[in-house]
């Protein structure tokens, strides 16, 4: 019915409400809102608006901006500044912090990935943006790097959006993870997906397969284990997916579970791993938690590590808990770590 339907915007008010909040989160909220609307409407123009192909520049991870890239980083930065929630902003597309000296009245950071997976725009494959929302250090008005290094257990909010087949947005402010799609005849998120819940055990797993020569022999036992199916040690029939978009990997695992894994191996543990800790993996472990799953590098949570530079990488393996505990088993194992006594 319609009539009966959710905006975000009454959501938000209606957790200030339930939370006694002051009301600025929710323009917090808001002012990602417009952003990621925005950036759906370029994303979803494509070819159309000559918005493909590359931007001739390159970000610090050393990778080629794509044209979406810059225009999605310069919309998420010039939306959230003027709303004066932030004292400072970081972008998997800017090397540095960036600081906001406008009139702001609030002390929160945002981090954020502008548009993930763009390798996949010009294949009109579905990209998303990821948002992290931290606290500013009490007394902080001009934040450094330094005060973005925060462990992922102090974030107030994260979500992404994903554009799609519908542009979605997908968020928690640490009570329950819910997802909202984008009516683009109004222009508005309504609730579609409340209270989204990860389920325990899947038979889905979703990693690039193109690099198991690299991988550790946890990740390849784990793996094998799957693709012998029902005549294996799992009994049962396992299916893959991967979409090399983490949004969208991830919102399918949100959506009925799975287990998304990109676990440091040989050939990027240098680098750390391959995904960035601080506006990748972080948000979308506080949302899969928040789901009730689980969200590990294979050998510590996610949300626990303690960051020491602001585009670090890190191991990922999240999604359905049964089978995050299994993988971080193997490690164990591996590592020659005592098996832990089951839970009472
Ligand atoms: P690969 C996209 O570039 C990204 O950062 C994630 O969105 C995605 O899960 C991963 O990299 C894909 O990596 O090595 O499969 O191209």
């Amino acid at each position: 019915m319609p009539h009966r339907r959710i905006t975000i915007t009454h959501f938000l008010i209606s957790e200030q409400r339930r939370l006694n909040r002051t009301g600025h989160f929710t323009t917090l909220v808001n002012d990602i809102v417009t952003a990621c609307k925005m950036i759906s409407h370029e994303v979803n123009r494509g070819a159309l608006a000559g918005n493909l192909g590359l931007a001739g520049s390159e970000n610090i991870q050393g990778e080629d901006q794509k044209k979406l890239d810059v225009l999605a980083n310069d919309l998420f930065m010039h939306m959230n500044t003027f709303g004066g929630n932030y004292v400072g902003m970081a972008s998997e597309e800017i090397d540095d912090v960036h600081v906001i000296s406008e009139d702001t009245h609030n002390d929160y950071l945002l981090l954020f990935d502008p548009l993930d997976g763009s390798s996949n725009i010009d294949v009109n494959i579905g990209v998303g943006t990821i948002f992290s929302v931290l606290r500013a250090p009490a007394g902080v008005d001009e934040p450094q790097a330094v005060d973005f290094l925060q462990p992922g257990v102090r974030q107030v909010a994260a979500g992404y959006a994903t554009y799609g087949s519908s542009t979605m947005l997908v968020m928690t402010t640490g009570r329950g993870v819910n997802g909202f799609t984008l009516d683009q005849n109004v222009g508005e998120f309504i609730l579609t997906h409340p209270d989204m819940r990860i389920p325990a055990a899947t038979n889905e797993f979703s990693v690039n397969t193109s690099r198991s020569r690299h991988w550790d022999p946890a990740i390849s036992r784990y793996v094998d284990e799957c693709l012998a199916g029902k005549e294996g040690p799992r009994g049962k029939n396992f299916n893959m997916r991967w979409v090399g978009s983490m949004v969208a990997d991830v919102h399918r695992i949100l959506c009925r579970g799975g287990a998304f894994l990109y676990p440091t191996d040989a050939e990027n543990e240098k680098k750390g791993g391959k995904l960035r800790l601080m506006y990748e993996a972080n948000p979308m472990a506080f949302l899969v938690e928040q789901a009730g799953g689980a969200a590990s590098t294979g050998r510590q949570r996610i949300m626990d590590m303690q960051p020491n530079a602001l585009h670090q990488r890190c191991g990922v393996v999240l999604g359905s808990s049964e089978e995050v505990q299994r993988i971080e088993a193997y490690y164990r194992e591996l590592d020659g770590i005592a098996p832990r006594e089951a839970a009472e």
